[in-house]
C-alpha cells in the first residue's frame, strides 16, 4: 500500500512558492490517495531556525497555515491533515533516528550550511532538522513525498536513514521518493535573492492570502534582467523572475507575448509586470474568498486539525511499537 506524507512549516505566511511547489500537489495527490495522504503543519521544525521562530506568533501562524491549505482545497474529511506537535511520536522516532545518523551526513546538507552561515550560535536542532523530517515521513511508512526541489537532498537522507534502519533491525521502512511539480521546482523570491522563503520575511514572498495592492507594490519594484537598463534595450526573459511568475500564473498567449516582446524591447518591464496581474487574481482570488469564509469559524478549523491528529496517531502508534520492539526496548 502506497502512502503520501508532506509537511509545511508555520514560519510565516504561505507564499506562491509553497502553493505551486507543494500545496496544489497536496490537493491533487489527496484526491488519489484519500486517507493514505497525510499532510502536516510541521511546527516542531519552526524553532530549529532562531531567525524564523517567534514564540508569540507560532500558534496563530499554525492556524493560518491550516486555513490557507483548506482554502486551497485540502479536504480534511478525505485526507489526514494535522499539526506535528500534537502527535508526540514524531519526536520519539526523531530521537531514535538521531542516535543512528552519522554527523557527517547531516553536516553535508546544503540547507543546513546556508542557514548556519547566517547564525552566530548554531542550535543543534538546525543540524537535526532532516532527521526530524525523516521521522515525520517514516512514522507513517510513507513512500511518496510531494515537495519543492529544495527538499530533495533531505528526501535522499531519509532514504539513507530508512536503509540503515532496515539493515540493522530488519525490514521496516520503505525508501520514499520525492514528487516534484515540474513547473515550480524553485520559485524565486520577489526580492531577487534566491528562492522564495517564508523565513526571509515578506520582502521575499508573494503571499497566497496577500492583498493585491500589496502584491503589486512588491512586483513594481522587483528586479528584472539587470542588463535591460532602458526601455529600448532588449531583455532576456530566461533570467527574469517576472517571466518565471508568468509561467505560473498567465495563460499561454500572454506567456508567449511576453517572451517575444521582451526580447525585442516591444514591452517595458512595468507593462510586463502589469500583464501578470490578471493571472494572479484569477488563481488567488478564489483561494482568498474561501479563506475569508473559513475564517468565520476558527473552531471548525481547529476541530478538523484535532481529528486529523487522532487519525495520524492511530497509524503512528503501532509503527512506534514495532520500532521500540525491534530496537530492544522493554515493552510497556
Ligand atoms: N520557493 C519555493 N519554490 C518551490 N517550492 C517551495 N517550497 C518552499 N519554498 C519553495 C516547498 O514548500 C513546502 C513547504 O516548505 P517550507 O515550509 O520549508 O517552506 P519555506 O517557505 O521554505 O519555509 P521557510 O520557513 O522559509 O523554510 P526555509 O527557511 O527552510 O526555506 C516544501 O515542500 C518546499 O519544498
Amino acid at each position: 500500500m502506497s502512502r503520501v506524507f508532506s509537511g509545511i512549516q508555520p514560519t510565516g505566511e504561505p507564499h506562491i512558492g509553497n502553493l505551486f511547489g507543494a500545496m496544489f500537489n497536496y490537493v491533487k495527490l489527496g484526491e488519489q490517495y484519500g486517507k493514505n495522504a497525510l499532510y502536516c503543519i510541521v511546527d516542531l521544525h519552526a524553532p530549529t531556525n532562531p531567525l524564523a521562530y517567534d514564540k508569540a506568533a507560532l500558534t496563530q501562524r499554525t492556524y493560518e497555515m491550516a486555513l490557507a491549505n483548506l482554502a486551497v482545497g485540502l479536504d480534511p474529511e478525505k485526507v489526514i491533515f494535522f499539526v506535528q506537535s500534537q502527535v508526540r511520536e514524531h519526536s520519539e522516532l526523531s530521537w531514535l533516528f538521531t542516535v543512528q545518523t552519522p554527523l557527517g551526513e547531516l553536516e553535508r546538507m546544503t540547507q543546513y550550511k546556508d542557514k548556519a552561515d547566517k547564525l552566530e550560535s548554531i542550535p543543534s536542532g538546525l543540524l537535526m532538522y532532516p532527521v526530524l523530517m525523516a521521522a515525520d515521513i517514516l512514522l507513517y511508512k510513507a513512500d511518496t513525498v510531494p515537495v519543492g526541489e529544495d527538499q530533495v537532498q533531505h528526501i535522499e537522507l531519509t532514504r539513507e536513514i530508512a536503509r540503515r534502519f532496515n539493515h540493522t533491525f530488519g525490514e521496516t521502512f520503505p525508501e520514499p521518493k520525492a514528487v516534484l511539480t515540474k513547473e515550480a521546482l524553485r520559485v524565486p523570491g520577489v526580492d531577487g535573492h534566491g528562492k522564495m522563503s517564508k523565513s526571509k520575511g515578506p520582502s521575499s514572498t508573494i503571499g497566497v492570502l496577500e492583498d493585491f495592492g500589496s502584491i503589486w507594490q512588491k512586483l513594481r519594484v522587483a528586479p528584472t534582467d539587470p542588463a535591460r537598463v532602458r526601455r529600448t534595450d532588449p531583455g532576456n526573459p530566461d533570467i527574469c523572475l517576472i517571466f518565471d511568475y508568468h509561467k505560473l500564473f498567465s495563460d499561454l498567449p500572454t506567456i508567449e507575448m511576453v517572451n517575444v516582446e521582451c526580447r525585442r524591447a516591444g514591452i517595458g518591464c512595468i507593462d510586463c509586470k502589469k500583464a501578470l496581474l490578471p493571472g494572479i487574481e484569477r488563481i488567488l482570488s478564489p483561494i482568498q474568498d474561501r479563506a475569508a469564509e473559513l475564517a468565520k469559524d476558527p473552531d471548525r478549523v481547529r476541530a478538523a486539525l484535532h481529528s486529523g491528529a487522532e487519525q495520524a496517531r492511530a497509524i503512528a502508534a503501532p509503527v512506534m511499537e514495532e520500532v521500540r520492539s525491534k530496537m530492544g526496548f522493554m515493552p510497556e
